[in-house]
């Protein structure tokens, strides 16, 4: 009986095969209980079971071409030792940073690394029991191929080591990584294009997969920079000098010294701001009633024709734009590809040269668009992302955290900052597709073909009461009379390709939409609310976001003649109003130039062939194009690291550590002791959070999801 288990397992044991369903057992239960990769219904299940299927088999074929089983075998344990240190490195840096292991953390491991020997009982804190399961199959698998008896590698000859099956199963995992490609395509367009987010990549394409692909883009990126020579740098100050627009001085400084709060509003557009929508009973309902006040309050500058310019990069391109007055790139995100450049952003100029602290909130994972390694190379000292909130199943949304309960439970860390702070907010709520919610359906959906469509309206509406929240605790708090208060609209959020179906609710004909018109739409809602100004007005000035900067760094008092900016001061009065987007389009108060095509602003006809006009729109292209070489010269040679503007200094990304954020607003007011100056401490250290009043229905659940996890 015994020999003839014994031969059973002679015949049918296979060590190729046996290591590869152990690494795809051991990454499918690592994704189940130690990675939240917010895996949502069947199909996106079945993608995560055969995502390691792939890159394992890929992997574990090199073993084959080996010259007999024995050294075969050899491969094979060290891939497989080798897959099992890097999903099991993956998940303790998980448990720490939520987040994974890229190439650069892991080549400059001193960000890991970071306090010496902390960095042991660090790795001691995360280890769990359950972790013997990643482990415990290594030296099984060595004892099994380290066997004496010989007969095991004999079989496994037989049947697996020779070239031609080497060959045949490295085939075989090209075309199962393609199926897996195609699969995940469908459920996520534009995955590897635009890489928005490692956690995406690694639910739809697995971890292996993951790290070749990080790595090669990281090293692509490496190995193509360039460094910028002495003429580029003379060509990007002289072009920098040369844009400066100076202050108009009665607005100059109007919020000097203040807190300065950024509200990025996702998806929201211009057309929206007096909008009312009319239901199938003609009633008419007021998309933005909070923000339409703001809009047209005295304590307001709002901007009718402010345009969004972003790229690829979508809201991370907004961010740059606004927080560097840079332009995202002509392909790929910065946020990504450049995430390690040297910046000169607002969070640092702001702390260089007047003394703010600096913080991000954002409800969704730090890793969406890389935040977390950008916002240290912006400068900003704080990043309150979805692992600083509490989120559960009925208070997010697909990005995140809905934007009621975000704004709710950030301001526990507002209170906290030193004083003056910085602070920006990202919104997400009004994401697309703009889902129904049915805990939050105060306002009716549309009535169009277009889904999408239909829901805008209402999750506008949601974003819109969230806003109002937050500035009623503002004002509750006392933070209102004592701060600058910005918001913007990153960028469309009904695309060109639905404008058309959008065109009745405008009243307009779909039949006579046409590219000029898309154009006009890319205006967002760019509104700066400086309380008791007391002379707001509507500015009909033309710009872009890369105008935004400028603009508010001078009302804060801070000039910028010596930094390097794409952008100019939307108040100045010698600025330029030409705006260009991405694509090299541009946008005039006269004249609309879209590829070689030449409108009318004003009238939306196409000008008639006049060799004046096409002079004036070929100069105007001109200066449109150089701006946009300019940045990308800056960006992609990493031009900042090589000239420093005069007053700053640049930023050490090693300083700042977002996964203990709570713990470093707690430490930096110990220090401070009676110099503290955050909210909470000059309020006689009791805390404002509970003038923070919402109506979000989610607001009980998540109280009660989090006593739960405190008794715990
Ligand atoms: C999510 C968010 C959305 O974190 O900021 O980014 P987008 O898809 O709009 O670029
Ligand atoms: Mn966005």
């Amino acid at each position: 009986m015994k020999q003839k288990l014994l031969n059973l397992y002679h015949k049918y044991s296979c060590v190729f095969i046996l290591a590869i369903l152990l690494i795809w057992a051991k990454t499918y239960i690592s994704y189940l209980i130690d990675f939240d990769l917010g895996v949502k219904g069947w199909y996106q299940h079945l993608i995560l079971f055969v995502n390691p299927i792939a890159g394992t088999l890929f992997f574990m074929s090199l073993s084959l071409f080996a010259r007999n089983a024995k050294t075969g075998h050899r491969i094979i344990a060290l891939i497989h030792i080798l897959s099992t240190l890097l999903l099991y490195a993956n998940i303790l840096y998980y448990r720490e940073f939520a987040d994974f292991l890229t190439y650069s953390t892991m080549t400059e491991a001193k960000s890991i690394f970071v306090g010496g020997s902390n960095f042991i009982n660090g790795v001691v804190s995360l280890l769990k029991w359950h972790d013997l399961l990643y482990l415990i199959d290594i030296p099984c698998l060595l004892l099994l191929i380290r066997k004496k008896d010989s007969k095991l590698a004999e079989a496994d000859e037989k049947l697996f080591f020779s070239k031609p099956c080497g060959r045949k199963a490295l085939v075989c995992s090209i075309i199962i990584f393609l199926v897996n490609l195609v699969l995940a395509e469908i459920s996520r367009p534009m995955l590897l294009t635009r890489t928005f987010d490692r956690n995406y990549i690694v639910k739809y394409l697995g971890i292996n997969a993951f790290t070749v692909y990080d790595s090669i883009q990281t090293i692509k990126t490496e190995i193509f920079a360039e460094t910028p020579d002495k003429e580029d740098i003379k060509e990007v100050t002289a072009y920098a000098s040369n844009r400066y627009a100076s202050p108009d001085k009665s607005f100059f400084g109007a919020a000097r010294g203040r807190n300065l709060i950024v509200i990025h509003m996702e998806s929201l557009q211009q057309f929206l701001i007096d909008y009312k929508y009319t239901d199938e009973n003609g009633k008419e309902w007021e998309v933005l009633p909070f923000l339409n006040r703001l809009y047209h309050s005295k304590d307001s500058i709002s901007f009718a024709n402010l345009f969004t310019q972003i790229g690829q990069g979508k809201s991370s391109d907004a961010e740059l734009m606004v927080e560097t007055s840079l332009f995202g790139l002509p392909r790929g995100a910065a946020f990504i590809k450049q995430a390690n450049n040297t910046y000169y952003a607002s969070p640092q100029i702001l702390r260089s040269l007047a003394g703010y602290t600096s913080a991000a909130f954002h409800g969704n994972s730090g890793s969406f668009w890389n935040r977390n390694d950008m916002y240290k190379s912006l400068g900003y000292d704080y990043f309150f992302d979805a692992n600083d909130f509490i989120l559960t199943e009925e208070n997010t949304t697909e990005y995140g955290l809905k934007d009621k309960l975000f704004f709710q439970q950030s301001v526990q860390y507002l209170e906290q900052l030193q004083q003056p702070f910085y602070a920006k907010f990202v919104t997400l709520s009004n994401h697309f597709p703009f889902p129904y919610d049915e805990n939050n359906d105060s306002f009716p959906l549309g009535n169009t073909p277009d889904d999408s469509i239909n829901g805008y309206f209402a999750t506008s509406n949601y974003t819109d009461q969230a806003l109002e929240e937050f500035f009623n605790y503002l004002k509750a708090s006392h933070i209102y009379e004592n701060s600058i208060i910005v918001l913007y609209g990153d960028h469309f959020g009904i695309s060109d390709y639905r404008n058309k179906t959008l065109a009745p609710l405008l009243s307009r004909d779909p039949d006579t939409w046409t590219e000029f018109d898309d154009a006009q739409m890319k205006r967002v809602p760019f509104i700066i609310h400086i309380p008791g100004l007391g002379e707001g007005y509507i500015n009909e000035t033309f710009g872009g976001q890369i105008d935004i900067l400028p603009t508010v760094l001078h009302l804060l008092g801070i000039d910028t003649q010596s930094q390097i900016l794409m952008g100019q001061d939307l108040l100045s009065p010698g600025r330029e109003e030409i705006v260009v987007f991405r694509n090299g389009d541009i946008i005039s108060p006269k004249y609309t130039y879209i590829g070689d095509r030449i409108y009318d602003t004003r009238t939306g006809e196409l000008v008639p062939d006049d060799e004046n006009v096409h002079n004036m729109a070929a100069e105007m292209k001109q200066k449109a194009l150089q701006q946009l070489y300019i940045s990308d010269l800056i960006l992609e040679t990493d031009l900042l690291k090589y000239c420093r503007p005069k007053g700053l200094v640049p930023v050490n990304p090693d300083k700042f550590d977002y996964s203990i954020d709570p713990k470093r607003l707690m430490d930096e007011a110990d220090r401070l002791g009676t110099k503290n100056s955050s909210v909470y401490y000059r309020n006689n250290r009791k805390s404002t959070v509970i003038l923070y009043h919402t109506d979000a229905p989610e607001q009980k659940s998540t109280t009660e999801n989090n006593n739960k996890s405190v008794n715990n």
